[in-house]
């Protein structure tokens, strides 16, 4: 089917959760709708308030460019604008940018009568983020708790509070959140290895079916997970990894405040060794 034929078909009217008609249209390929409106107010202004604060600091060097959250000497307040205060509405910006765009992806999927897989998808890493910047921030009593935008200074961040935990690979969050993430690897090189191998063949031969696939997989280990399944577990293992982050980072602080080798003495404290 030629583009332009679906695009006919499906570049209907309706579904808008905000707006009704009015913003109901699109821009060469791309759907606008409020949200899409909304996503460009946040990024836009965002991105010119990182260039003030560039600036401000009096660099344009992108590995070095640094926006800082406030001293923790301002707690949960709002803090001067050179002072940690340009941070909070980048943060606002960034928020509202994100969240936009998980609005947008659901009104798109609402106008093709699909599921609302994507922006369920997309929100736990908006949590991801919402956790660093906002959860566990308040959680401690100070915005200071955050992390700052920058792309050395962000690095220097997360080793920093690592090591603030003595060794940030004991922490149990953690060493879920890294299984998943190479379970995630593990499961695409297989799924992305399967579908080339089966529907990518050399040249004068046939395309392999689901059935080879299944089969492949039945002949190799006995089990095959589906079509289907692969995807329900791909989308799973993807959440999770986003979520034991959040976990990992959240329970640092507002949990646990020693180093994170001192956790499992728990195990040694079992009243079963004696
Ligand atoms: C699989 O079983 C399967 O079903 C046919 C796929 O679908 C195309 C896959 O991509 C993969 C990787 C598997 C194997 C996965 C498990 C968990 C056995």
């Amino acid at each position: 089917m030629a583009l332009l034929n679906f695009e006919r078909k499906y570049r209907v009217r309706g579904g808008t959760l905000v707006g009704g008609d009015l913003f109901d249209f699109w821009v060469g390929p791309f759907y606008v709708g409020f949200f899409g409106f909304t996503t460009i107010f946040f990024s836009l202004l965002g991105t010119a308030l990182i260039f003030w604060g560039a600036a401000l600091q009096g660099t344009f060097n992108p590995w070095t460019i640094s926006i800082a959250p406030p001293d923790l000497k301002y707690g949960l307040g709002v803090a001067p604008m050179k002072e940690g205060g340009l941070w909070q509405i980048i943060t606002v910006c960034a928020l509202g940018a994100f969240i936009s765009w998980a609005l947008r992806q659901a009104e798109i999927a609402r106008k093709l009568g699909m599921g609302y897989h994507i922006p369920f998808a997309f929100s736990f890493a908006i949590l991801a983020y919402f956790t660093l910047v906002v959860i566990r921030p308040v959680l401690m009593g100070g915005w200071g708790h955050a992390f700052p935008y920058g792309i050395f200074s962000h690095l220097d961040w997360v080793s920093n509070v690592g090591y603030q935990y003595l060794h940030f690979h004991y922490n149990p969050a953690h060493m879920i959140a890294v299984s998943f993430f190479f379970t995630n690897v593990f499961a695409l090189a297989l799924h992305g290895g399967l579908i080339l191998s089966s529907v990518n063949p050399q040249k004068g031969e046939d395309v392999k079916t689901p059935d080879h696939e299944d089969t492949y997989f039945r002949d190799a280990i006995g089990y095959s997970i589906g079509t289907l399944g692969i995807h329900r577990l791909g989308l799973f293992l993807a959440l999770s990894a986003a979520f034991w982050s959040a976990v990992c980072i959240v329970i640092s602080g507002p949990y646990w405040t020693r180093g994170w080798p001192e956790w499992w003495n728990w195990w040694l404290d079992l009243p079963i060794w004696n």
